[in-house]
């Protein structure tokens, strides 16, 4: 069953960069909706909480490291097929390989530091957008 809500987060690499205007008027272009929106710093214990699924591999302390170094954008986001069609908007994980257009492509510089993040399923676009947003804060 597909839903048609997802969640991104503007890392802190592309906030640091000044490229949070370009990446949400990337967004709404696309035709997506902002259903709910937060300019935040995230503690290592909530970085660490919200990539726990990545714990077992290499790049765990650094990504979490990295995910609180600085403030993010969180974002819930509304259109049809919005799971799928949002990872086409923001490409591969590595920007490298990230298709022309593409956000990182775009905005970010290195697979670590990859400018946003996507839900990758339905299910954890529900699970990650109830870690950030309480039901008031979602329209
Ligand atoms: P995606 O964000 O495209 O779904 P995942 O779920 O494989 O990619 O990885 C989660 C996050 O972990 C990525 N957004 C990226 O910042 C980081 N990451 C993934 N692979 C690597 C890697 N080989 N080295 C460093 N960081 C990585």
């Amino acid at each position: 069953m597909s839903t048609n809500r997802t969640f991104t987060m503007i890392k802190p690499d592309a906030v640091a960069n000044g490229h949070i205007g370009n990446i949400l008027n990337d967004i709404n272009t696309a035709g997506f909706k902002i259903i709910g929106l937060k300019y935040m710093k995230l503690s290592k214990e909530q970085a660490h909480a919200f990539y726990a699924v990545h714990s077992e591999r290499g790049f765990f302390n650094d990504l979490v490291s990295f995910m609180s170094s600085g403030p993010i954008v969180a974002a819930i986001l509304e259109k049809d097929n919005a799971v799928e069609d949002f990872r086409k908007l923001i490409g591969a994980t590595n920007p490298a390989e990230a298709a022309e257009g593409t956000i990182r492509k775009k905005y970010a510089k290195s697979i670590d530091a990859n400018a946003v993040h996507g839900s990758d399923s339905d299910e954890n676009a529900q699970i990650e957008g109830n870690f950030f947003f309480s039901q008031f804060e979602r329209f």
